[in-house]
């Protein structure tokens, strides 16, 4: 049986596929199981320095898999939520290293809200976003209502998740709901240059950009002037940091470690 999320390294890219494309790679226990195991390993591998989240076939991911047992009786939703979805949404948020999703097909429910979960999103041109929690009675989970009313703002939101409208990548874009929309031809090679570009620079201060970043959406300004400060602290006594400021002077590009 092939697996349902393929996991493979680039350098110091971790690619990880999922791969359930006759499903357009609808989330399962098995996948969710094997996305759980695969941050754990990039969490204590210090040669992993960005990761690439990505679908095989013409999806990226059709949310949560329809035909195992949901909808089939009532049943608490809040469990799977727990035990899936929540605890993969924040060790992506959290995870001090970045997280790129190329998003190359449709992207549905909590698969739509997967690819936003990630630090930067690409996707190619044919791809689009839908809500689609509406069409069967649920509500955007995965983060949804907490990203779609920071990215794009509370009337697109709104209209997102209520009317479940599928829009495309290029809307998604415009909107800036993803930060680039790119050709078909050539998009995963895209996201790998985009993805090892990331993990070539330095690590620690992409750690501390994403924790600021995070904070922000709580913390006021005098909260966040003063965790800057703390950050930036810490940065200032990394081996990146010496080395990217003697390669300013040296006039030679920087050789980032991650340390
Ligand atoms: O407990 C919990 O897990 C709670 C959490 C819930 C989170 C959620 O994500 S709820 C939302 C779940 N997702 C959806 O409602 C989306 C369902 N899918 C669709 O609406 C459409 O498939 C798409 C808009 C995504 C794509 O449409 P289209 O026309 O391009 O493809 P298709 O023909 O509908 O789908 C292709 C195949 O994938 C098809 O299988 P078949 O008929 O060829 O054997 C279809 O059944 C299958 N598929 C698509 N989405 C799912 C799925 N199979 C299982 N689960 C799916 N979500």
């Amino acid at each position: 049986m092939a697996e349902d999320l393929i996991v493979h390294s680039e350098g110091a890219v971790r690619v990880l596929t999922l791969n359930r494309p006759e499903k357009l790679n609808a989330l399962n226990p098995a996948m969710h199981e094997a996305l759980a195991d695969a941050f754990t390993a990039i969490e204590s591998d210090d040669s992993v320095r960005a990761v690439l989240l990505t679908g095989a076939g013409r999806g990226f991911c059709a949310g949560a898999d329809l035909t195992q047992n949901m909808g089939s009786e009532m049943r608490d939703l809040g469990a799977s939520i727990d035990k899936h979805y929540n605890p993969l949404v924040r060790r992506m948020r959290t995870l001090p290293k970045p997280v790129v999703s190329a998003v190359n097909g449709v992207a549905a429910g909590a698969g739509a809200n997967l690819a936003l979960a990630a630090d930067i999103v690409i996707a190619a041109e044919s791809a689009n976003f839908t809500q689609a929690f509406i069409r069967i009675g649920l509500m955007p989970d995965a983060g949804g209502t907490h990203f779609l009313p920071h990215l794009v703002g509370d009337a697109r939101a709104r209209g997102l998740a209520m009317t479940g409208e599928t829009i495309t990548a290029r809307q998604a874009a415009e909107w800036g709901l993803i930060w680039r929309c790119l050709p078909d031809e050539g998009f995963m090679d895209a996201a790998l240059a985009l993805a090892a570009d990331l993990a070539a620079k330095p690590t620690q201060a992409l750690a501390a950009i994403k924790r600021a970043l995070n904070a922000s959406g709580t913390n006021d300004m005098d909260a966040q002037l003063d965790l800057e400060r703390d950050l930036q602290r810490g940065l200032g006594r990394t081996p990146d940091f010496v080395e990217g400021v003697r390669a300013f002077a040296e006039k030679r590009p920087a050789r980032f470690t991650g340390a």
